[in-house]
């Protein structure tokens, strides 16, 4: 069966030209990372103070009044986790080409960090039209979309149209299947982040579904020269009505010069950082200030400590999630948990079946060009 379809010309390109960077990979189900031995060592122990119901709201007036009450004074209105998350990984993400004459800057799923479970991809990117995303399949994971600056469209084989601005966020959950393109909704640079994220093999064929947030109605919080958009998960005593099928935080964190931060992430999620602008102080004081377009891959732990010791702003995203420890078999925009899954997906794209049915017919509107 599978040379069956191989041997047939695809009635889409999208394998053969456009989308030539996220081909064939699979990986077993593990364990995403061993955490360095430096980020274990000896660190202080949590003040027993903190319990864990208190951690989720370390930020919030009433937990850090609460700490500095039972602590006896102002210096312990910093909070200390049990377990603090070091950075166990940096990563650089350097541009490269991907759809069609787009620039990204990709991190999780660049080769030397493919599996930071459930976490498949993120690309930072940069596009002016006419380059894009153009008419493209996804099966078994979720997209989200957050765009940093200008605006992008989104057409789709089931007739959603959408365009989404500064601060937007389009939550996709593809499920058993969508085509759809992602184009510059504009001349001149349009910047964003697009995350992946994996489906536990109860959801991989859910039916499509979209959740669109608009800027004006992300939650945000602020304390202490720090301010959160809190696009999933919580923050600051402060939640997120984004439904997220696999369990995901996903935190914009902006820090005025100076100012520092103390976030709890649930102690068994796998966690990174990723740095939009400026400079910052990750997991330990003394450790080495990073700056834009680093990932940070965080040890486990309970939480993680930054500091803007820097004279600019710090900007970065926060994200978690709880790892599937399912196999991954993923054959460009399909990711399944076996092989018989993926050739499964190339045939029903292929002739239209399973999800894909409004394939057969459907070709995006040219939009600016
Ligand atoms: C895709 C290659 C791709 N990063 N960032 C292979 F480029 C894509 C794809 C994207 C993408 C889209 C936006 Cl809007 C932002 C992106 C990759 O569309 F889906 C596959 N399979
Ligand atoms: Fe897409």
């Amino acid at each position: 069966m599978m040379l069956m379809v191989m041997a047939r010309p695809m009635m889409r390109g999208w394998y053969t030209s456009i989308y030539s960077n996220l081909l064939f990979h699979s990986s077993p189900a593990k364990q995403a990372f061993v955490p360095s031995s430096s980020s274990l060592s000896n660190r202080p122990k949590a003040s027993s103070y903190l319990g864990s119901q208190s951690k989720s709201l370390i930020m919030s007036q009433s937990a850090s009044a609460a700490a500095a009450a039972v602590g006896g004074g102002g210096d312990h209105e910093i909070p200390r986790f049990e377990r603090p998350r070091y950075v166990a990984k940096r990563v650089l993400a350097e541009s490269q080409k991907e759809g069609e004459g787009a620039n990204v800057r990709r991190s999780i799923g660049r080769p030397e960090l493919r599996n930071l479970d459930p976490f498949l991809l993120l690309d930072e990117f940069s596009v002016s039209p006419p380059a894009g995303f153009p008419d493209h399949p996804h099966r078994g994971f979720e997209t989200v979309t957050y765009m940093l600056e200008g605006a992008f469209t989104h057409q789709d084989f089931a007739g959603h149209k959408g365009t989404i601005s500064t601060g937007d966020v389009q939550w996709m959950t593809a499920g058993r299947g969508i085509i759809h393109s992602e184009m510059p909704a504009r001349e001149g640079v349009q910047k964003g982040l697009q995350l992946w994220i994996n489906l536990s093999s109860k959801d991989k064929m859910v039916e499509p579904r979209y959740q669109e947030l608009l800027s004006k109605n992300i939650s945000m919080a602020e304390k202490d020269g720090v301010e959160v958009q809190i696009i999933a998960g919580e923050a600051f005593g402060v939640q997120s009505p984004v439904y997220t099928r696999t369990p995901t935080m996903f935190l914009d964190f902006t820090m005025k010069p100076g100012a520092q931060l103390q976030q709890p992430i649930p102690d068994s999620w796998n966690s990174f950082v990723y740095i939009i602008e400026g400079e910052g102080i990750f997991g330990g004081e003394d450790s080495t200030p990073v700056t834009s377009h680093h990932c940070l891959v965080l040890s486990p732990g309970d939480g993680m400590r930054v500091w803007n010791k820097s004279a600019k702003q710090l900007r970065f995203v926060l994200i978690a999630g709880q790892p599937l420890n399912e196999p991954v078999v993923q054959y460009g925009p399909f990711v399944m948990n076996t092989q018989a899954e993926i050739r499964q997906a190339m045939e029903d794209y292929h002739y239209g079946r399973n999800g894909f049915e409004k394939a057969r017919h459907w070709k995006s509107e040219p939009l600016l060009h």
